[in-house]
């Protein structure tokens, strides 16, 4: 489920240092995903080896040369200039060198389970691996049947020799690196991105992908000679026969200054070096083949699919992925929120109109309408946006509204049906569990909606219609940004179903004045940083913290408690204060830190009942209230006032110090902020 990187030059003379760089460089790109190991292959060959002739292939004898370690990239950078058998200074006109950030499934991470994975000793075929394969457990078997010896626990081990298999058993000389390949995927089950390199077809790289992203990147001097890529069908029958060579197809043999191709699981690893990009497609296996690139398919039936796979422009700022002047990521991120939720707003609240236009929804909005239910389907704090706009949506929209966890919605094989719209949110837009959940549902023939922060992903395709939450890339871990715009988008959503009804109208209004309002709001409440940060002293020693709230600020509560959770490594719990006298009651004692949310809506009576109780078993709350309010601080060992806005917005202005205090107590306990332990960024794997 971590990173992948790969780099092709050919015919573009590349001294090996380059090659080393690229590569290294690739993954630290990719490291804000967490992973616990990472390693390479490149080609090995002599000291002496000359600038190897660039019309042609590789050196065909060249061994390929593996250096893998556990840990951080840096590590595995400091271990190649350690490696006394390479020449750094030699110089390859044509080179496939393969790169991977592991995280692992299958295996302890150690240098042996690190990718790539090899076929042999001799490291005839490796490969790099993003995912899981359900079924490796029976192609080990058999492969081990066959003689094939192990060395590592992971399932991608399998596919390394089992590629080796079918090499060893070709029916003759001819067969290709990428219907090798295309045989493999035939037989495993899962999800994953593959990239494979071969000292038996030099200068060539394979790669494919099936439920794990992968995409390519081209960069020439000359012009590229075309805006896609042709796809090659094959039967399923007989993959083999019906082609033995795939064309170059990209940019022709004689170009002058060669071309490059740059394959990674995440385009923030390519768009350094190019912007022109091919986003592969599940089953689609991609073969670079004498500088040329061409897609290969197993034909399915009769289906209608297209023949090309475009060329698109990669629009990302470099500069947008870089920390500025903040000292992690999630800083900056939290930072950023008053300009991403404008983001996420920009022309789709038509300010002057008075209307709201998601272009996403367009062309679907009288059907969902229409519908009987709306079903939203997350994990984590996407799921924490859902639960924060439920009340609103059933308001607004009159229909049933039910909020699911993907996992525990796959586990109850929930019914759906034709007349259900099935909501998937996820920052990434590649959450393993919800895309299981879309598959589903897309199965019974519910509409499906998107809402992620990532164009191109694969819950953005696979949807039938979606909104992007444009929050821009989110890097630390801990979600912050994209939570408050996942929350803006439904709240927008919410108000489109109810644009033409008068009933609405009041509301509507009410809502559409605090959207303006928002960025200012959350300026203010930004401006708490070094309150908070006081309060951060106090309370980071501390094991356990209760986060307590209800009605719309219930979210927050699991959203704060989640938020301490990932990053401090504190115990934390989001508790509905509805709940109080039903057993958490029983944790409140003087020295239990309690953080209540109390603001002025329609639950503020009750929420002043929950207070009491508390301060009767001797608790003295922190505080999180309106302005205003007199009545609350009274009680509280500590306060923080917060500016007022419309009920279904206040969760945004109440999650905020929440953010900020888990930020500023896991930088006083000293821990990585942007990477906490045992967890990754976009969890691709169930
Ligand atoms: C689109 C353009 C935007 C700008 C704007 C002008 C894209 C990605 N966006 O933004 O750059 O030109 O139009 O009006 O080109 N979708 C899904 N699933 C998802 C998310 C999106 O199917 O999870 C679809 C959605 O239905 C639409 C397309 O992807 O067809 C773009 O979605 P969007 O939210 O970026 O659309 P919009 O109109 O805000
Ligand atoms: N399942 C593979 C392993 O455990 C790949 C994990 C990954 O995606 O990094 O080695
Ligand atoms: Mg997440």
């Amino acid at each position: 489920m971590c990173g992948i990187f790969a780099y092709v030059n050919h015919c573009t003379p590349r001294p090996r240092k380059h090659i080393l760089q690229t590569l290294v460089n690739g993954l630290k790109r990719l490291e804000y995903r967490g992973y616990d190991s990472a390693g390479l292959a490149v080609d090995g060959g002599s000291n002496a080896t000359p600038t190897i002739d660039t019309k042609n292939n590789n050196n065909p004898s060249a061994h390929i040369v593996m250096i893998k370690q556990k840990g951080k990239v840096k590590n595995l950078d400091e271990k190649i200039y350690k490696n006394q058998e390479l020449d750094f200074e030699v110089e390859f006109g044509t080179h496939v060198g393969i790169a991977h950030t592991r995280w692992a499934t299958h295996g302890v991470p150690n240098a042996v389970n690190s990718h790539p994975q090899r076929s042999d000793k001799d490291n005839e075929f490796v490969v790099v691996h993003n995912g899981i394969m359900t079924n490796y457990k029976t192609i080990k078997t058999l492969l081990e049947g066959h003689g094939y010896e192990f060395e590592s626990e992971t399932d991608t081990e399998v596919v390394a020799k089992l590629i080796k298999y079918l090499w060893d058993n070709k029916e003759n000389d001819d067969v290709s690196f990428s219907t090798l390949v295309e045989r493999v995927i035939q037989q495993i089950e899962g999800a994953f991105a593959f990239v494979f390199k071969s000292r038996h077809y030099p200068g060539q790289c394979i790669a494919t992908r099936r439920g794990s992203p992968l995409l390519i990147g081209i960069r020439s001097e000359s012009k590229i000679t075309t805006d896609s890529i042709p796809i090659y069908y094959s039967s399923a029958m007989k993959p083999t026969l019906e082609r033995t060579e795939s064309r170059s197809e990209v940019v022709t043999q004689d170009a002058e200054g060669g071309i490059e191709f740059y394959f990674a699981s995440d385009a923030s690893a390519i768009i350094e070096h190019t912007n022109r990009v091919i986003y592969l497609e599940d089953d689609d296996v991609a073969a670079v083949v004498k500088g040329g690139l061409s897609i290969h398919r197993i034909k399915r039936g009769n289906v209608n699919e297209s023949g090309a796979r475009v060329i698109t422009s990669l629009q990302m700022e470099m500069a947008q992925i870089m920390k500025g002047e903040f000292s992690s990521f999630m800083q900056k991120e939290i930072f950023e929120q008053p300009e991403s939720v404008v983001n996420t707003m920009r022309g789709r609240v038509l300010w002057d109109e008075r209307r709201i236009h998601l272009g996403g929804l367009a062309d679907h909005i009288t059907e969902i309408r229409r519908c009987r239910r709306i079903i939203i389907i997350a994990c984590g704090t996407s799921y924490h946006s859902a639960i924060a706009t439920r009340q609103l949506l059933e308001e607004l929209t009159e229909l049933p509204v039910m909020v699911e966890l993907a996992s525990d919605f796959l586990d109850r094989s929930t019914p759906i049906f034709r007349d259900d719209v099935c909501f998937f949110i996820s920052q990434s837009g590649e959450t393993a569990d919800t895309l299981m959940a879309l598959q589903y549902c897309k199965n019974h023939g519910a509409l499906t909606v998107g809402v992620t922060n990532t164009v191109g992903s694969t819950i953005s395709r696979m949807t039938d219609c979606g909104v992007h939450i444009n929050a821009g890339p989110e890097i630390g871990v801990a979600s912050t940004k994209a939570y408050t715009s996942q929350f803006v988008a439904l709240v927008m959503f919410a108000m489109m179903m109810c644009e033409d009804r008068y009933s609405k109208r009041q509301r509507y209004d009410e809502i559409f004045d605090a959207l303006k309002a928002l960025p200012d709001l959350i300026k203010e409440v930004l401006s708490l940083d070094q309150e908070i940060v006081n309060l951060s002293e106090q309370l980071h020693k501390h094991k356990s913290l209760l986060v307590m709230g209800r009605g719309y600020n219930f979210a927050t509560c699991l959203e704060g408690a989640l938020k301490i959770k990932e990053i401090t490594y504190m115990h934390s719990e989001g508790i509905m204060a509805g709940e109080l006298k039903h057993g958490p009651l029983a944790l409140v004692d003087s020295d239990m830190p309690v953080l209540m949310i109390i603001v002025k809506d329609q639950v503020f009576g009750k929420c002043q009942n929950a207070l009491q109780q508390v301060v009767a078993r001797h608790g003295r709350p922190i505080i999180i209230c309106d302005k205003e309010d007199q009545e609350s601080p009274k009680c509280a060992s500590h306060v923080l006032r917060i500016p007022q806005t419309v009920d279904c917005l206040q969760g945004i202005l109440t999650v905020i110090p929440l953010q900020l205090l888990s930020y500023h107590m896991a930088v006083m306990k000293g821990l990585d902020v942007d990477f906490p332990r045992n967890l990754a960024k976009s969890v691709t794997v169930e």
